[in-house]
């Protein structure tokens, strides 16, 4: 921490590197007692911490802008434009390419923590037609990509069900040029089921409800939500959301970003179609030879598909219903079962999706991309989801687990490196710090030949009876002995009784805290596959953007190897975040979420704790303050607490360095406490900050009496 005005006020001070005693239940309550005034942003060092207030709060305003724009990061009050003020400078005047982190639950508040970062830095940064138009761009992928990759969910009611990392690049005064998005890991299970309560993404229910009528027809769309089977008649709206002027808002801003209307028109049919596959109906027919075969009951939802697509209804119908299978030299199409054809149709609908979303974003991708090649400034933004333990855990959060625990790593190294390459430049001892290193339970994942996904990938291209009952027993063999993995089995090996752990599940100590996940549909997941008569389908379309889609249903390409396992992609996408990362400076804003009701002003404090645990956030300040936990430029010091020596007061002549040594050597703090490096001052704990300002103030007070003596004297 580094500051000119540290708050002794003790419930509730700005950073917590301050926080004396430092108990999980001091932060938190600090936490509750910054809420309680609106002052929503905490300090660790230089983390912001954001409790989302759930209601709008005049923080945002242009006045706002203007007092956090080149201020110094500490003079004002905690703020995310802050943040964001002092990573834009860095980039610009330092030439350093930044990162911001943003982390936190479901509806802790980092889509819009990501979009106050954004909007500030179009505010401060310079302004001209051609910069404004780069600016807008950037700005309006938003409403783009909410419309396709967000949804209500009981948590939020506009979660983004995809992870985002955006570079928005700049030239060497400060101007944006452009940027490039990266996605990870569309919810694609959303498409053809949700929760009770939840919806289905965005876009369906605006589409419905801003189309007009020709577009609809277009689409061979019916308005009614309930008609569909992927939606659902009760929550088709939501209050205070305008689904109709959100599609417009969509369209206004895909206009912005560059997209023709064809390209629009044919994102939509894809849309469209997607919704269409849910309505597709199946049930079991007799074939001539006794066997039971699937077919379609309703041919007309069908026949819509392929005229928006542009494909002889019977490919599409054989495609659903049948599946060819090599044997040696020979292709049979074998018949599928009901529940087969169900399994099919649902992953062709996730399938189109997903990629759809991809799609999307390399479009934008096109559009935002800087086209001169001129030096560049980068400065990366992180919006992705925190993480996770629920009731039941999958796969999902097994794998966006992983990657919380890549960024708590991340953080480690990043953030312990900042520190030593300060007492370096300054000059002073670095005691190494005592640290939980988490390497060890990435490697527990990620381990190229032992790790958890290796194995599972090792168990879905194992050719014979494979499923998750045989890919646990293989971790229980191999991980029995891995400090941070557990299982009924190993338990028992054991002699541990432990009714928490149910059969089917494994369980992984992270760094946040112990998750049970389930199996079930491991197996499933990671293969993604889709059926290759329904590519090749697909790919057989005359509809160019759905074709472009499905490259690999083209017949020549056809190739037995399988394409790279879900668990695998997301690997690979991981290590290149985290490689892109390390090579910038992080910035970092944790979120948190203070209720579970959307409610303003309340605030749980266990539901507080939990996410403090999650976050990592006591080992935050216990790294940020392993060394000093207070540090500031001499001049600053001394300005301030000059008036603590008769030496130094009221007037100093000399230079700020040993102004501020004579200083202190007149208030007799322990040596250890202070160490002083080339341009600083350091303190150790933040006791001794305390007591050096605690000083001050009655300082102040006694130099207050005697003006107010010498006053009345006057008088
Ligand atoms: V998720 O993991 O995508 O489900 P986020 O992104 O963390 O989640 P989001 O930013 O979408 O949460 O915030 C949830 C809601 O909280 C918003 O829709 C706002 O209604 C509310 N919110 C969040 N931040 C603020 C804020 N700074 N001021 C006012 C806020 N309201
Ligand atoms: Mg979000």
């Amino acid at each position: 921490m580094e500051g000119s005005s540290p708050m002794l006020d003790a419930e509730a001070v700005a950073d917590l590197v301050l926080l004396d005693p430092l108990t999980e239940e001091s932060l938190v309550q600090t936490l509750q007692e910054r809420f309680r005034r609106h002052d929503i942003y905490t300090y660790i060092g230089n983390v912001v911490i954001s409790v989302n207030p759930y209601q709008a709060l005049p923080l945002y305003t242009p006045e706002k802008v203007e007092e956090y724009h080149n201020c110094s990061f500490f003079a004002v009050k905690p703020h995310i434009y802050a943040i964001a003020d002092d990573a834009y400078r860095s980039l610009r005047d330092r030439d350093s390419d930044q990162c911001i982190l943003i982390t936190g639950e479901s509806g802790a508040g980092k889509t819009e923590a990501s979009k106050l970062v954004m909007s500030y830095m179009a505010a401060v940064s310079s302004k001209g037609e051609e910069v404004n138009k780069v600016k807008e761009q950037l700005l309006q992928s938003n409403p783009v990509l909410e419309a396709f990759g967000n949804a209500k969910t009981v948590r939020n009611d506009n979660s983004s069900r995809f992870g985002k990392y955006m570079d928005i690049e700049f030239d060497f005064k400060g101007e944006p040029l452009g940027g490039v998005i990266s996605n990870y890991l569309l919810e694609k299970s959303r498409i053809v089921r949700h929760v009770k309560g939840e919806r289905n993404f965005h876009i369906f229910y605006q589409l419905l409800a801003g189309a007009s009528p020709q577009l609809l027809q277009q689409l061979k769309l019916r308005q009614d939500c309930g008609h569909y089977g992927y939606l659902d008649r009760e929550s088709s709206s939501l209050p205070g959301v305008d689904d109709a002027a959100n599609f417009h808002a969509m369209q206004d801003a895909m206009r912005v970003i560059g997209f023709s209307p064809d390209e629009v028109t044919e994102l939509l049919e894809v849309t469209a179609v997607v919704l269409k596959l849910g309505n597709i109906q199946l049930s079991s027919s007799f074939q001539a030879n006794g066997m039971e075969a699937c077919s379609i009951t309703e041919p007309q939802e069908l026949r819509e598909i392929c005229e928006l697509i542009r494909l002889d209804p019977s490919m599409l119908e054989q495609a659903l219903c049948t599946r060819t299978v090599k044997a040696r030299d020979e292709t049979v199409l074998t018949s599928l079962t009901v529940p087969q054809g169900y399994y099919g149709r649902d992953a062709l609908a996730k399938n189109i999706y997903s990629r759809l979303f991809d799609w999307l974003v390399n479009r934008i991708n096109t559009s935002i991309q800087v086209k001169s090649d001129e030096q560049r400034k980068v400065m990366g933004v992180l919006d992705i989801y925190g993480f996770e333990i629920f009731q039941d855990n999958g796969f999902e959060q097994f794998i966006i687990n992983y990657c919380n625990e890549k960024l708590q790593q991340i953080f480690i190294l990043m953030t312990l490196k900042e520190e030593q390459e300060e007492y370096v430049r300054e000059g002073i001892q670095w005691t190494p710090v005592e640290f939980f290193d988490n390497s060890i339970i990435c490697n527990l994942i990620e381990n190229s030949t032992s790790g958890i996904l290796a194995l599972l990938d090792e168990e879905c291209l194992r050719p014979g009876v494979v499923n998750e009952d045989t890919f646990l027993t293989k971790l229980n063999q191999l991980l029995a002995k891995h400090k941070h993995y557990e299982s009924k089995e190993t338990q028992n090996a054991r002699y541990i009784t432990d009714t928490s752990l149910p059969a089917r599940c494994f369980r992984i100590h992270h760094y946040a805290g112990k998750v049970t996940y389930n199996v079930t549909g491991f197996i499933e997941k990671n293969n993604d596959l889709l059926f290759r008569d329904l590519s090749q389908a697909m790919w057989a379309a005359q509809h160019a953007l759905l074709r472009s889609l499905f490259p690999e249903g083209d017949p020549q390409k056809a190739s037995l190897k399988l394409p790279p396992t879900a668990g695998f992609q997301f690997k690979s996408s991981v290590a290149m975040l985290m490689k892109n990362l390390y090579s910038k400076n992080p910035n970092y804003i944790r979120c948190i979420k203070p209720n579970d009701t959307k409610s303003a002003m309340v605030f749980t404090p266990e539901l507080v704790l939990a996410q403090v645990r999650y976050l990592g956030l006591m080992e935050n300040v216990r790294v940020r303050r392993a060394g000093y936990a207070f540090r500031q430029l001499y001049g600053p010091f001394l300005q301030r607490y000059k008036m603590l020596n008769r030496r130094t007061w009221p007037r100093w002549d000399g230079g700020d360095r040993e102004g501020t040594e004579v200083l202190l050597a007149g208030l007799a703090f322990p040596a250890e406490e202070l160490a002083f490096g080339h341009t600083k001052i350091f303190i150790r704990s933040p006791r001794t900050l305390f007591d050096l300002e605690r000083q001050r103030q009655e300082r102040v007070s006694e130099l207050a009496t005697l003006i107010q003596k010498m006053f009345r004297g006057w008088r």
